[in-house]
């Protein structure tokens, strides 16, 4: 009799299988297709022929991954080119880290060349002692680092669109959940510049407000800016790029992209909000009665895979693994499920560690596709109880046109040539 190693375990339909197998199980059950190793040693590349290249003061990506690159739609306005935002390519990402230069960014005006020296940060209002901050006096107070993801409310929006393949570029990962990343941010606690300043009782909120020509402003509860705000310098361990807001943003924790508010100028204590633009006639959201939600702060549990993805087409039948991105502004990621056959049937993907709070989890979940049609979906859940919603429950509720703050589930259906495409399901 011929041992066969043991198969790994189904554990829902369409292929898919025990995520125990990424703890050690054995893939050679799994069709798995590197070429049989030939009986020849390797041969040898030109490249190993000669010295490489010397050093370089500022390291770039290899030449040939010219295609992980931030994309953007030409402005409306050809006047003003820097209305609008770039998207993060996490299509051809891995891990849980977004690089610098591939944050996306969204700016109202374009951004700002500050110079540091110049640049000053005043905190005042309802407050015991008004204080001008130089970058340098910044600098000196004790710094605590974190990673966080940023998402712009408007992230995901397109699926609150009618028609899932419209005419023109096919909607993908970048396009559809580009306007998210994630980042190590270090800075000096704005609880600790508060206490500084000493806040009046009658101080409930913070008016933050940015140097861009946009003059971009946001109104946040003094309960979050005293509980984990963060007055940041640094991104990845590097001083924040131009376009995340250089040289100092405020990281809000899992709270709404737009009130992060980028090259921070101003801070002040105020009794109620501002009513700024931002916050009444946008990043609100509307009902279906056509009333509207205002001051919806943290991002709700969301997930999205990110391979395979349209643009990715699979080789062949075989073992994939499905990896993909999750997150919530409510706490950590608790559970995230895959589907293979559009919503039938359900199983839990392996969680990448480690799984921090309001940043962004890595998942994966291990894939035997037949080589027939299949439509992918994951759904995961926080630790405060919330799960990501389908489309036709997200929409239930809300109606159609709501714009900001879209969680629902993404379904891409893989047809039998291995190509992905966003459908909705
Ligand atoms: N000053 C200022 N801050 C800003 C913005 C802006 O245009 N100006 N855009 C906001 C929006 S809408 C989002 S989603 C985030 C995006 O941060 P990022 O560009 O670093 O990704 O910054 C926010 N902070
Ligand atoms: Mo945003």
């Amino acid at each position: 009799m011929t041992k066969h190693p043991p198969q790994p375990e189904s554990v829902a339909g369409n292929g898919l299988l025990d995520r125990r197998l990424f703890l050690g199980a054995s893939l050679a059950g799994a069709a798995l297709a590197p070429s049989p190793a030939a009986a020849e040693p390797l041969a040898v590349p030109p490249w190993s022929l000669a010295p490489g290249v010397p050093f370089n003061a500022y390291g770039m990506p290899s030449k040939f991954e010219a295609a992980a690159a931030r994309k953007w739609v030409a402005p409306v306005n050809p006047a003003t080119p820097g209305i609008g935002a770039s998207r993060t390519p996490h299509h051809l990402l891995d891990g849980m880290m977004t690089p610098s230069g591939l944050h996306f960014e969204r700016s109202h005006a374009g951004a700002p060349t500050i110079d540091p020296d110049q640049h000053r940060l005043a905190i005042h209002g309802l407050v015991r002692q008004p204080l001008v901050f130089t970058l340098e006096a910044l600098s000196r107070y004790p710094m605590t680092s974190r990673v966080a993801f940023v998402e712009c409310g408007g992230n995901s929006g397109f699926l609150s669109q009618p028609v899932a393949v419209p005419p023109g570029p096919a909607p993908d990962v970048q396009s559809i959940h580009g306007l998210l990343s994630c980042s190590e941010w270090t800075g000096v606690k704005l609880s600790t510049l508060l206490e500084e300043a000493g806040v009046d009782p009658r101080a409930k909120w913070i008016y933050a407000e940015g140097a861009d020509s946009a003059g971009m402003s946001r109104s946040i509860p003094l309960a979050k800016a005293l509980d984990d705000v963060i007055v940041c310098l640094y991104q990845n361990g590097e001083r924040i790029r131009p376009e995340n807001g250089y040289p100092v943003r405020l990281l809000v924790p899992g709270y709404s992209g737009n009130m992060n508010v980028k090259w921070l100028r101003r801070i002040k204590l105020v009794e109620g909000p501002v009513m700024t633009k931002d916050e009444t006639s946008k990043y609100t959201i509307l009902l279906a009665s056509g009333k509207a939600w205002q001051f919806v702060f943290p991002l709700e549990v969301k997930s999205v895979i990110t391979r395979p993805s349209p643009g990715l087409t699979l080789k062949g039948p075989g073992f994939y693994e499905i990896s993909g991105l999750a997150w919530s502004g409510n706490g950590k990621i608790k559970s995230v499920e895959v589907s293979a056959d559009g919503g039938k049937s359900w199983a839990p993907a392996a969680l990448q560690e480690p799984v921090l709070s309001k940043a962004v989890t890595r998942f994966r979940m291990p894939w035997n596709w037949s080589g027939g049609p299949a439509v992918l979906q994951s759904r995961a859940a926080d630790d405060t109880g919330m799960v990501q919603p389908s489309r036709a429950e997200m929409f239930a509720e809300r109606g159609m046109r709501g714009q900001y703050h879209v969680n629902c589930i993404q379904s891409w259906a893989v047809n039998d040539k291995g190509e992905a495409a966003n459908v909705f399901a």
